[in-house]
């Protein structure tokens, strides 16, 4: 595949994941599609475009990692999981309702595919470290990769990982920080800032980059690139509730859920 055509395949993939992921908050009247709409362009790019895995075989010993550390995004992470073919379409109806094995934060015992169980936010990022030190002890290949939203950087745990990231120098493992600057009912620079999140993580070893975190393009040559000698941190600036008109950098529209004509609005913009 030339590297447009693949760019075209992420950009495709993008957009039924974000129609999937409202389409399944619409139905459950529950979810966090701000945080999901920021993230999905990252979870395209790295699900078609970046990691390699098998879903026929979720737990390969040489599958690349993904963790979700923002774990309220489950829109993004089982559209993404059911379009990389983890599990079939159907299961997407039973999103949050009794006995589903799709939970509002995912669960590592009920779907192939989850990593690790998140939602308490400062969780999924210490644990992403855990795999890329056994990655490490056992020269293993395989990539760690693991997003956390920026309001969740505020969580102490992030430090403490980051710290023993790059002392160890985890070089197969890349942090994406979605960076939409927005949290629960606030801005992240309001609330406890974290600006300037490059110098800092270079502080503790890191190698930091930014990126557009909707573009495709960039998304894919600096999440593709060939590890180098320290964790990467790749921040992703991006806009909460990407994609829909009414929804974009709206701090109501964090676990904001549609109505009918709301949702007719949206699916009439994300085609
Ligand atoms: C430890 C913990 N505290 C509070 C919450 C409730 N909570 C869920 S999402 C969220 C805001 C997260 O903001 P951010 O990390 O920026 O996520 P995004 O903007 O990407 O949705 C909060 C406070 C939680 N899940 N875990
Ligand atoms: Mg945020």
């Amino acid at each position: 595949m030339t590297q447009t055509d693949l760019i075209q395949t992420i950009k495709d993939k993008a957009l039924w994941m974000r129609r999937t992921a409202f389409g399944m908050v619409h139905a459950a009247q529950l979810g966090h599609p701000g945080g999901d709409f920021s993230a999905i362009d990252v979870m395209a790019t790295l699900y078609f475009g970046v990691m390699t895995f098998d879903p026929k075989q979720p737990n390969r010993a040489d599958r690349d990692r993904f963790i979700m550390s923002k774990g309220h995004a489950t829109g993004a992470l089982y559209s993404a999981l059911c379009a990389a073919g983890y599990f079939p379409q159907d299961w997407l109806q039973t999103y949050m309702q009794p006995r589903s094995l799709l939970n509002g934060h995912p669960n590592r015992n009920y779907l192939p595919g989850v990593e690790t169980n998140t939602g308490p936010l400062g969780h999924g990022f210490p644990v992403a470290v855990g795999i890329a030190i056994a990655g490490q002890l056992t020269k293993a290949n395989y990539r760690t990769f693991v997003l956390t939203g920026d309001g969740e950087q505020q969580e102490g745990s992030n430090w403490e990982a980051a710290m023993v990231a790059g002392h160890r120098k985890l070089n197969h493992l890349t942090l994406i920080i979605d960076r939409n600057r927005l949290q629960q009912g606030a801005g992240t620079e309001e609330t406890s800032g974290l600006d300037p999140l490059d110098e800092k993580y270079a502080a503790f070893g890191w190698e930091p980059i930014f990126v557009d975190g909707h573009d495709h393009g960039q998304l894919l040559q600096v999440l593709s690139a060939p590890v180098g000698d320290k964790p990467r941190v790749v921040i992703a600036n991006t806009v909460k509730g990407k994609g829909v008109s009414f929804m974009e950098n709206k701090a109501n529209w964090h676990h904001g859920v549609p109505n009918a004509e709301q949702f007719a609005q949206a699916m009439k913009e994300l085609i």
